[in-house]
């Protein structure tokens, strides 16, 4: 499986720095966001690297298919039942920061919402 040594997320997925996970499997890995715009805030990411949506390839739909399904499962799982929100930013416009695909999933209150 591909990492890339400078990569914080390969990182993560490798053990070498600590996360809060919430889930993994030999494809995947969830953990909470050190930064949570929500009550439940949590990034799937695949544990290959893959930098980010604009370097998918056509092999790569069943993994993104397996996160899309594990999102729900997932947010049921942390108690959250009244709907959530999926976040894929993109490059520098789209606003990612960390170059390896990531899925937000935010649940609870909605406090992009508020003010
Ligand atoms: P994005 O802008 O989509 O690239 O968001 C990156 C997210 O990753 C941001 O919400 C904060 C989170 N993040 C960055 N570094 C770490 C880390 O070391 N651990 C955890 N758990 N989250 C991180």
């Amino acid at each position: 499986m591909s990492h890339d040594p400078n990569c914080i997320f390969c990182k993560i997925v490798q053990g070498q720095i600590p996360a809060k996970k919430v889930y993994e499997d030999d494809d995947v890995i969830g953990f909470h966001d050190i930064h949570p715009w929500a009550p439940v805030h949590f990034l799937l990411i695949p544990k290959q690297h893959i930098a980010s949506m604009a370097d998918l390839q056509p092999e790569h739909a069943p993994l993104l298919g397996k996160m899309s399904v594990l999102v729900p499962r997932l947010m049921k799982e942390l108690g959250v039942t009244n709907g959530f929100r999926t976040v894929v930013n993109t490059g520098s416009d789209g606003g990612q920061e960390v170059f390896h695909l990531h899925m937000h999933a935010i649940g609870g209150p909605r406090p992009w919402l508020k003010g």
